[in-house]
């Protein structure tokens, strides 16, 4: 396709255009920039219940959700009214709220493996913390990360990472001192005979294992059973912690995420997304005796102006106070699975190659025939036949993450009609392949 080819809009085109001389690459995240479907970045006016409005005035389904926090689609009135309430008391004081107790009670009673919590803005905050609370409670360096999967932009951890680091070509990023990379392990997701030798090679020197437990960000990777056990067994018997990333799980595989879905508690966890409603807010937290190492109540730094900010603060617990009223988690498995069915059907009717993982409302169809349990096989997938189902689905009004290597998500007011008119639409695109 030509740059004019594209079905974008001449506003979008016009507000990117300036956009790029004003900011890196034209955006303020590179996942959003559209660099692995070629074409121009839809700039979004605004949203409402499953739907994205962009500034031309084209309406889509929305199934990238803000990139997961909009589990109960955009703009929930009751997550509103929060917000407006919240503001009217004022934007950040810098001090203890009460309403910080209670969304700390809110996670401590919705996750497994959490005893206390830290509140602070982001994933990258939640996951940068809980490595240097992991190495500061063990006393030892050496972290095990998986290729593929993504904790955010710290230092550590940007090493064969997955996401936009993945998609553009830099997985492990200029700028990170070979120091600050040195004690990463990187092994491949689902190895289990990886995690023994590294723990044979190494023993008493990891502190942590930090893993996506279904990973988002390589395309949607569930992992199996023996690797979440084996990953329990061997950090235990080692002294290690292990910390399950639920950036993108967290509250949305299950109320206690992915630990709840599959019975595995880890030491530590983080959080982001929905756990701030749709505002900057992240957690990190698990046993009481990993976090009491946390300063003031221990020697291990980490700190934040805006960390419980009382705006962000209100708009996650009226969301999780939502999702316990009314759980959303069977609608969102039957509309899983519904779109899962659907997609295969078609791919397979137009004889792509193809392979689709989902569980729950988190779902990647692959371009290849073969299963994808590691970043080795994700890598091996077609991105070119992705960027044109990607370009085929926006303009018929569908928007998908703009790259293989993201998990769609979708809310709970993608009811079963929405989920048929996208299949509908993927049929015809599939068909033109
Ligand atoms: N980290 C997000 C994708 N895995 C992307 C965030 C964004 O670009 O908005």
């Amino acid at each position: 396709m030509t740059e004019s080819q594209f079905p974008v809009g001449p506003k979008s085109v016009a507000a990117f255009e300036e956009a790029r001389q004003l900011m890196p690459g034209g955006v303020n995240s590179p996942a959003r920039a559209f660099g692995a479907v070629g074409g121009t970045p839809l700039f979004i006016d605004r949203a409402d219940g499953p739907y994205l409005y962009d500034i031309d005035g084209n309406r889509y389904i929305d199934y990238i959700g803000s990139w997961g926090p909009m589990i109960l689609g955009h703009r929930p009135p009751a997550v509103i009214e929060a917000i407006e309430k919240a503001i009217a008391k004022g934007t950040s004081f810098g001090a203890p709220t009460k309403a910080e107790s209670r969304l700390a009670h809110q996670i401590i009673d919705a996750v497994p493996s959490i005893e206390k919590v830290r509140l602070v803005n982001s994933g990258t905050e939640a996951t940068m913390s809980a490595i240097r609370v992991a190495r500061g409670t063990t006393g030892r360096h050496k972290i095990i990360k998986f290729a593929g999967n993504y904790h955010g932009h710290v230092d550590s951890l940007l090493v064969a990472a997955g996401s936009a680091a993945a998609t553009l070509g830099a997985p492990d990023s200029p700028g990170v001192t070979p120091g600050a990379s040195q004690d990463t392990l990187v092994l491949q997701y689902n190895d289990c005979d990886g995690v023994k030798n590294a723990y044979a090679k190494h023993p008493g020197e990891i502190a942590a294992v930090i893993l996506e437990p279904v990973v988002g960000n390589m395309g949607c990777v569930p992992p199996t059973m023996e690797f979440l056990n084996t990953l329990r067994s061997e950090t235990q018997s080692d002294g290690s912690i292990l910390i399950f990333d639920e950036v993108m799980t967290g509250f949305r595989l299950a109320y206690g995420g992915a630990q709840e879905r599959f019975g595995v508690i880890p030491d530590m966890t983080t959080l982001g997304k929905i756990v701030g409603g749709g505002l900057p807010l992240g957690a990190y937290g698990g046993r009481a005796d990993i976090m009491d190492n946390v300063l003031p109540a221990g020697k291990i730094f980490q700190a934040g102006t805006l960390s419980g900010n009382p705006v962000a603060v209100a708009a996650g617990s009226a969301t999780l106070k939502l999702l316990v009223d009314n759980p959303p988690y069977q609608h969102l498995e039957a509309m899983g699975q519904r779109l899962a069915a659907g997609l295969e059907a078609a791919a397979t009717k137009h004889g792509v190659p193809h392979r689709i993982q989902q569980i729950g409302s988190m779902l990647t169809l692959f371009f290849g025939d073969h299963p994808v349990s590691c970043w080795t096989d994700a890598d091996r997938c077609d991105r070119a036949a992705f960027g044109r189902y990607f370009w085929g689905l926006i303009e018929k009004g569908v928007y998908m993450p703009c790259s293989q290597f993201e998990t769609l998500f979708f809310s709970s007011l993608h009811t079963q009609a929405l989920i048929d008119q996208t299949i509908d639409a993927a049929d015809q695109v599939l068909a033109k392949l």
